[in-house]
């Protein structure tokens, strides 16, 4: 948390004394009040989820913060960034849309954040920001500042898979995180003890092997000293802990809630239980201060929202078409390099692995982690040796994706470069949530002040014997998600080439590489210049048809052109695509334009939505009065994937077939 030039409410809670925290707490009180009126007007749009009854929390765990530490909460987070610094004018403006907002109108209400003073954001996923914050804990960890993570979540999230996933990794890593669960007995419209009903939620965390405990949020001194210890043990190398901190719920959900659904002697219950008027009682009869004295902060307090609010609606509201732009590193083409020919072979796994030595070796900031990955070398044996080199900057996790991926979000936002793997894309799906909602929002949301440069190395399609569940080649869905770089290599040097342009690059980048290639070797050249990320290549020229591939297809639709080439004289110019996002659109148009206006996209993945459409999309619209014939997809028929290989022969897009398909469309 830097201390910027600032309004002195604005200043983060840490070191206030008794006092300047019960201002800090009425500000935050006012200020949500100021959000709801003007949520009844146009000046505000969305959802908006006050933390009226839970300011408690974040003054009174962030008072023992400082700079070095970060904050991370969720929708009902406007009082953690207020208690960590931001300026109430920026989290006003952010929550109107302004210009001056924190997010300059992109985040809005239940995602802002303001990662220069310390408050890495809010999350409108339920339970996806307990990953996150494991991963900057690393980063902490890595820079040697002693510096902590604090996460809040309600007590709803601690049913979310991705929380008891995050919980798991902590531990495993001795994190220095502080995992603050703000439990006001409802989630939602649901209360908490008709979903766990038989433990309290600290308890879940203790039967982690955490340290653990509850505290009453109304109970200022237990606060801080609880928030303390925590603190400290993170500091001192003591790992993570989780506070259970109980909160009244004043007012409903969301700005819109009506709460028909709750009992009014349950809301007459919590009202008793306000924080705000017993700091204020403790403060009168305990440290003296009187009310006159109490009544002029107030007064000041109020003016001071009433001035923010009038500033942020006075605030200029972004351009219609600032909502537009980076979400990804601009992409500019550079011409691929033809393959080398006379370079030794080399198998394709065992080239990554020769690119994700020399990336340890190079950058001290690099670091690799996943399932099996460590001490067995991953079961393809990709990362065979390195923890023996690099002993923990590759390290095994548990079987969590989720945390996987978050932990890679948060550590490449804060310093690291993580180079994660999943071991099956079958198995991303359970942890998509950290790629499509997370890591491709990071820079588009932060307006490019911060990114996300993580790669993640997966592998898929079929192989004789794969079942159903790990077999299925996803890349159209992931090529689908702006903020995130698709690539597939499809041959050893590729591989190589393509992982070290992914690390270099600021954005999260999937690398998908293919199960079936890892043991087969072609040329690579270790000392060929590394490319920037991007780029199709033409594998084969010819003038007759272009097939346009990518991964482990382009092999085989070279043989199929090289076959159809001695049979049927047909000449046919194959384009490897190499990376589906960014796409070089370029290199496809002047191959079909070149091959005589036909073209025939062959992947293996299912031919529904597959990334085939996306291309044949574009050709149509680019090239339409160049086109001699429809343009053709071939990929399996929309199927699930049979294990038996006599069955999964009929679907795969093999030589027979994609001559047969390059036969027809030529005689058009
Ligand atoms: C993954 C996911 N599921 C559902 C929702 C919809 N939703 C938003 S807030 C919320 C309740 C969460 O309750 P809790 O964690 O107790 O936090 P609180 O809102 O009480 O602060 C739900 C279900 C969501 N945003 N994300």
């Amino acid at each position: 948390m830097k201390t910027l030039d600032r309004h002195p409410m604005d200043l983060p809670v840490r070191g206030m004394n008794l006092l300047e925290i019960y201002r800090k707490m009425f500000l935050i009180r006012k200020v949500e009040e100021k959000v709801l009126e003007l949520r009844k007007s146009d000046l505000i749009t969305g959802s908006v989820h006050p933390c009226i009854g839970q300011e408690s929390v974040p003054v009174g765990i962030l008072a023992s913060c400082d700079e070095r530490d970060l904050v991370t909460a969720t929708y009902r987070g406007h009082g953690w960034a207020l208690a960590a610094g931001v300026p109430t004018p920026a989290l006003l403006g952010e929550i109107m849309g302004k210009a001056t907002g924190t997010n300059g109108g992109r985040a809005g209400s239940p995602y802002l954040s303001a990662p220069e003073f310390g408050f890495v954001g809010e999350n409108s996923i339920v339970g996806a920001g307990l990953p996150i914050a494991n991963g900057l804990a690393m980063g902490q960890l890595h820079k040697k500042n002693q510096g902590v993570v604090v996460t809040s979540f309600g007590d709803g999230a601690t049913n979310q898979g991705s929380s008891h996933e995050a919980l798991v990794f902590a531990i495993a890593r001795n994190l220095p995180v502080i995992f603050v669960c703000e439990n006001n007995a409802w989630s939602e419209m649901t209360p908490i003890s008709e979903t766990v009903p038989h433990v309290e939620l600290w308890q879940r965390a203790a039967n982690y092997g955490m340290n653990a405990l509850k505290i009453d949020g109304a109970d200022m001194p237990s606060l801080f000293a609880a928030g303390a210890a925590a603190v400290e043990r993170a500091r001192s190398g003591g790992g993570p802990t989780f506070l259970e901190v109980t909160v009244p719920r004043l007012l409903g959900h969301y700005n819109a809630d009506i709460e028909h659904y709750r009992p009014s002697g349950d809301s007459k219950e919590h009202a008793t239980r306000d924080p705000l008027p017993r700091l204020r009682e403790l403060l009168k009869t305990k440290h003296g201060i009187d009310e006159s004295a109490l009544t002029i902060l107030e007064s000041e307090v109020i003016s001071y929202v009433e001035e923010s609010s009038a500033q942020s609606i006075a605030a200029p509201l972004p351009g219609a078409m600032d909502g537009i732009g980076e979400v990804a590193s601009k992409y500019v083409r550079e011409k691929i390099r033809p393959l080398p020919i006379d370079s030794e072979k080399v198998a394709y796994g065992l080239a990554i692995n020769k690119g994700l030595d020399e990336i340890l070796s190079h950058d001290p900031n690099a670091l690799i982690f996943g399932e099996d990955v460590g001490t067995a070398g991953g079961v393809f044996g990709v990362t065979r040796n390195l923890r023996k080199k690099y002993g923990e900057r590759c390290f095994d996790t548990p079987i969590s994706e989720a945390a996987i991926l978050g932990a890679a979000i948060g550590s490449s936002q804060n310093g690291l470069k993580p180079i994660v793997e999943i071991m099956w894309m079958d198995f991303l799906f359970v942890a998509l949530d950290q790629l499509v909602n997370q890591a491709s929002n990071v820079r588009y949301i932060s307006n490019g002040k911060v990114t996300a440069p993580m790669v993640v190395r997966v592998q898929q399609g079929i192989t004789p014997g794969s079942c159903a569940q790990h077999s299925q080649s996803m890349e159209a869905i992931l090529a689908h998600i702006p903020g995130i770089k698709v690539g597939l290599p499809s041959n050893s040097h590729d591989a190589y080439q393509m992982l070290k342009a992914a690390v270099l690059d600021p954005d999260p980048v999937i690398l998908i590489e293919s199960r079936a290639l890892y043991m087969n070797s072609d040329p690579v050249d270790f000392d060929a210049p590394i490319e920037t990320l991007g780029g199709a290549r033409i594998s084969r020229e010819g003038k007759d048809l272009a097939v346009i591939t990518w991964g482990k297809t382009t092999a085989v639709v070279l043989r199929a052109a090289e076959e159809i080439k001695a049979e049927h004289g047909i000449d046919v110019c194959v384009v490897d695509l190499r990376w589906l996002n960014p796409l070089d659109e370029e290199t496809i148009f002047e191959a079909v334009k070149s091959s005589n206006g036909k073209a025939i996209i062959v992947h293996e993945a299912n031919v529904t939505g597959g990334f085939g459409a996306e291309i044949s999309a574009r050709i149509s619209s680019r090239l339409f009065a160049e086109l001699k014939a429809p343009v053709i997809r071939l990929g399996v028929p929309d199927s699930r994937i049979p294990a038996s290989p006599v069955m999964q022969k009929a679907l795969i897009p093999d030589v027979p077939k994609i001559v047969e398909a390059i036969r027809k469309l030529h005689a058009i």
